[in-house]
């Protein structure tokens, strides 16, 4: 009787121990939102960032993981960083122009020739200025991960020349200068939330969209979109960031973890998003009718869309646009 006793009475304090520690162990919650679905390259470098955080930070610091919009779109999620009423997310550039203006000119049409120019570009000084400037409106800039280039697909007919886009219904990010070269091309753009995508593609309120080929195809688009083109007329940054009110409360060394984690999760992100557009373009070729264009064809949608740059320059800011045509030829000359 007695031994039973003092057995469930250490059985009821190791209760209380663990229920302690386990509760106790983090001091912090980063929870994480993004727009793509768990299958995406984002997705799995972010649960690559988490696994770093925790580990380096002995269980100070959580990280829990939303995808599909859960938390919010883009902007939405940008919003909550600032009130800081989430902790972290990682948009495309084109929905953060509305927040720091200068981002607009990482979405300028055929701006980086190759991923290794916008690396370049990127983790250079011009892209980590912009990252700064995001302090301004309440959100610290990490680090720019990878969407990559876009391409577009539709529900109409193949696409092989800028012609063929004429009077298509195409669903852009919400960013002025993604309009601007749509309609330039003769198309008939709508900005809308990427979780509204699926469902307007679908209903046929937009004949087509663009986005990397890991997108189209970890999205089911195939299964709205029949056509689909190499376009890749945008190269599309992503930009890791974390709300600048939780971050300053952070200690400096947890503040050090977080932000080399988001360095090392960077670099898997850039690898991991390369092998899998790359795949998926494969993978595509067995569910849609793909147009590979000739680099004749491809120059055409270059020039077609090449207005937007003289309609665009002052408002982005001419010598911001200057100085990254410059590094990108800067780069190019040390190939
Ligand atoms: C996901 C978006 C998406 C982007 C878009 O939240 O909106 O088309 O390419 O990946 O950032």
């Amino acid at each position: 009787m007695r031994k039973n006793l003092i057995i469930n009475l250490s059985l009821a304090l190791l209760l209380v121990l663990t229920f302690t520690v386990s509760t106790m162990a983090a001091e912090y919650t980063i929870n994480a939102g993004i727009g793509l679905n768990d299958k995406s390259a984002q997705y799995k470098s972010l649960e690559f960032f988490k696994e770093l955080v925790e580990k380096n930070s002995d269980g100070q610091i959580e990280v829990n993981l939303y995808h599909s919009s859960q938390l919010g779109d883009d902007r939405e999620m940008m919003e909550a960083l600032q009130m800081g009423v989430q902790e972290m997310t990682c948009p495309s550039t084109a929905p953060i122009a509305p927040f720091v203006n200068g981002f607009k000119v990482f979405d300028l049409p055929f701006l980086f020739p190759t991923h290794e120019a916008a690396d370049y570009v990127l983790d250079g000084p011009v892209g980590q200025d912009l990252l700064k400037q995001l302090e301004d409106v309440g959100i610290v800039g990490l680090a720019f991960w990878e969407n990559g280039y876009r391409q577009l697909t539709n529900s109409v007919r193949p696409v092989e020349t800028p012609e063929d886009v004429k009077g298509l219904k195409i669903r852009t990010m919400e960013n002025p200068m993604h309009l601007a070269a749509w309609k330039e091309m003769g198309a008939n753009p709508t900005p809308m939330a990427f979780g509204e995508l699926f469902s307007a593609m679908q209903q046929g309120v937009v004949d087509g969209q663009e986005n990397p080929w890991g997108t189209i195809y970890l999205q089911n688009f195939f299964e709205v979109q029949d056509y689909t083109t190499n376009t890749g007329h945008v190269y599309s940054p992503f930009v890791l960031m974390i709300s600048k009110q939780f971050y300053d409360k952070l200690p400096s060394d947890l503040q050090d973890v977080v932000y080399e984690a988001a360095q090392k999760a960077k670099d898997h992100n850039r690898r991991t998003n390369r092998a899998m557009n790359a795949e998926y373009l494969e993978k595509l070729k067995d569910v849609m009718n793909v147009t590979i264009l000739t680099p004749e064809q491809k120059a055409a949608f270059q020039e077609a869309v090449q207005p937007v740059y003289d309609q665009f320059k002052d408002e982005i800011g001419a010598d911001l646009v200057e100085e990254v045509q410059a590094q990108v030829k800067e780069f190019q000359a040390q190939q």
